[in-house]
C-alpha cells in the first residue's frame, strides 16, 4: 500500500535515528535540529555576536541589491523569484522592498520544510507587502527539486541563502545543485550563499557560544526523540563540542556522553549504550574558498557569473547559470 507523506517522513525520522545510534561512531542529522523549538532557537542564532554570517550576508545583499534587482529582471515576463529555505526571510526582505518598490513584475516563492516558519513569513509578507504575490511551498529540498521543473514558463531565479548548502557533504552538494541545474533553463539564475574560509577561531566561536544557544540547538534532537519516540535522553548528560578543520573547511559538530549511559527508545524497543566521551556527530558546516566552489560548479555543469562578498570577506554569495 502506498504510504501516505507524512507517514514517510515519520518512518524517516525513526529511520535515521535507528541507523545513526546503531552504527560506530553514532550520528544524527542536523535537518533534525529543526521543529518549532528548533525554528525559534536557530532565530537566536542568528541574532548572536559571535553568529557572524547572517550579518556578513545581510551587508551584502543590502550593498548588492540593485545590481541583483537589474540582473535577476525580466523586462517582458517578469520573473520567479523562489527561495529555498526561506526562514524568515529577514534578508530577502531587502530585495523584495526594492523590487517591489520600484515595480519589478515578479513572484515570490519562498519554500522551506517547516510549515511553521512559512506561516509566519506569509503573514508578515503580506503585511509588509500587500501588492506581491507570495506562493508559499512546504516541502524537504528533494521535493523542492520536483517543484522546480514545474516552473518553466518565465525566468527563474532559485536562491539559497545562510550556507545551507554547507550542511552537505561535498557529495550531497554535488547532486543537490545538480538537481538545481537540472531544473534551470538558459535564462535562469541560481543565487547561493557559501560561508568562506576565514580564522578558525572566529568560526569555532561562531559555533560554540558561551551562553549556549547552540548547544541547545544541537540537543533538540535529543528533546525530538525523547517527545516523538518516546525515549529518556538526559541533555544533561551530554556537551556539545565543535571541531574545525582548515585544511578541509569543514566545522563539526559533536553530542558527547559526559558519562556511561543506556538510553531506552520505547517507540522502537531499542536500548543504547553510550561510554563516557562517546560521540554523536550531529551538523557540519562546510567553509569554502574558491577554488572548491569552482570544482563544485565544474561538477555540476554552472557557470559563475558574479561573486559578492562582504567588507571583511567573511561570506561570499555566488551567482551561477547555466
Ligand atoms: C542553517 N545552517 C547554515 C547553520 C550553519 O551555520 O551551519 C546551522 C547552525 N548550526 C549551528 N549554528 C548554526
Amino acid at each position: 500500500m502506498e504510504k501516505n507523506t507524512l507517514t514517510k517522513l515519520e518512518n524517516t525520522f525513526e529511520e535515521d535515528v535507528y541507523k545513526g545510534l546503531t552504527s560506530y561512531p553514532k550520528k544524527l542529522s542536523s535537518k533534525y535540529f529543526y521543529d518549532e523549538k528548533g525554528d525559534k532557537i536557530f532565530q537566536q542564532i542568528m541574532e548572536m555576536p559571535e553568529y557572524y554570517l547572517t550579518n556578513a550576508e545581510y551587508e551584502i545583499i543590502d550593498t548588492y541589491t540593485p545590481a541583483l534587482a537589474e540582473i535577476f529582471k525580466d523586462e517582458e515576463k517578469g520573473f520567479d523569484l523562489i527561495e529555498l529555505g526561506a526562514g524568515d526571510g529577514k534578508k530577502t526582505k531587502i530585495l523584495l522592498q526594492y523590487l517591489t518598490k520600484n515595480n519589478y513584475k515578479f513572484s515570490y516563492l519562498p519554500i522551506d520544510i517547516s510549515k511553521h516558519a512559512l506561516l509566519d513569513l506569509k503573514t508578515t509578507l503580506k503585511k509588509e507587502f500587500p501588492q506581491l504575490e507570495v506562493v508559499p511551498k512546504q516541502g524537504t529540498y528533494l521535493d523542492v527539486l520536483h517543484e522546480l521543473n514545474e516552473f518553466k514558463h518565465r525566468k527563474k531565479v532559485i536562491m539559497m541563502l545562510g550556507s545551507n548548502i554547507g550542511n552537505m557533504v561535498h557529495e550531497n552538494a554535488i547532486s543537490f545543485m545538480q538537481g538545481i541545474q537540472k531544473s534551470m533553463h538558459k535564462q535562469d539564475l541560481l543565487f547561493m550563499g557559501f560561508d568562506q574560509k576565514k580564522h578558525p577561531k572566529k568560526i569555532i566561536k561562531a559555533y560554540s557560544d558561551k551562553t549556549g544557544i547552540t548547544e541547545a540547538f544541537n540537543k533538540n534532537i535529543l528533546v525530538r526523540i525523547n517527545n516523538e519516540l518516546d525515549a529518556n535522553f538526559n541533555p544533561d548528560k551530554f556537551i556539545q563540542w565543535e571541531s574545525y578543520n582548515p585544511e578541509t573547511g569543514t566545522a563539526k559538530s559533536f553530542l558527547v556522553a559526559t558519562e556511561p549511559q543506556t538510553v531506552f527508545i520505547r517507540k522502537m524497543n531499542l536500548h543504547v549504550d553510550f561510554d563516557a566521551w562517546e560521540t554523536i556527530h550531529t551538523e557540519i558546516s562546510q567553509k569554502y574558498d574558491l577554488k572548491t566552489i569552482d570544482w563544485i560548479a565544474g561538477q555540476v555543469n554552472l557557470k559563475i557569473v558574479n561573486q559578492y562578498t562582504d567588507a571583511q570577506q567573511l561570506f561570499k554569495n555566488f551567482l551561477f547559470a547555466i
